[in-house]
């Protein structure tokens, strides 16, 4: 008998929301999502934004767009330095037909303990 493999569970930690987005500490860095425009839409353009603070950053940030428990097939957004503490990057997330509206978005940080962060998020 075969058993599908679980999809991993994105590691969360304590997320804030503020008026400037999802923002999440790891160490001494401090990462803030924000996701334009809202509310965030399937099948449309969307400008992603990143802010990390407290480290020196690399050129470049990856960004995965995934449904926690479903596969949504791979979406990677990279996020370039947009100057200062800032990163951005335009993806596009599809329509889920499950009816599901939550996805997640998990920066990758080489380097940092842990080397992902998630945010959680809805889609309309
Ligand atoms: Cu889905």
């Amino acid at each position: 008998m075969l058993f599908p493999m679980p999809l991993p569970i994105p590691r969360l930690s304590l997320v804030v929301r503020s008026t400037r987005g999802l923002a999440q500490k790891n160490g001494s860095a401090q990462i803030v999502l924000a996701i334009e425009p809202k509310p965030v839409k399937a099948m449309k353009k969307l400008e992603f934004t990143v802010t990390l603070t407290g480290i020196n950053g690399p050129e470049n940030l990856k960004l995965k767009l995934q449904m926690p428990g479903m596969f949504m097939g791979t979406n990677e957004v990279t996020l370039v330095k947009a100057g200062g503490e800032k990163y951005t990057g335009t993806g596009v997330i599809p329509k889920c037909h499950s009816g599901n509206k939550l996805w997640s978005a998990t920066v990758e940080l080489p380097g940092l303990t842990p080397s992902e962060m998630s945010f959680l998020f809805n889609v309309l």
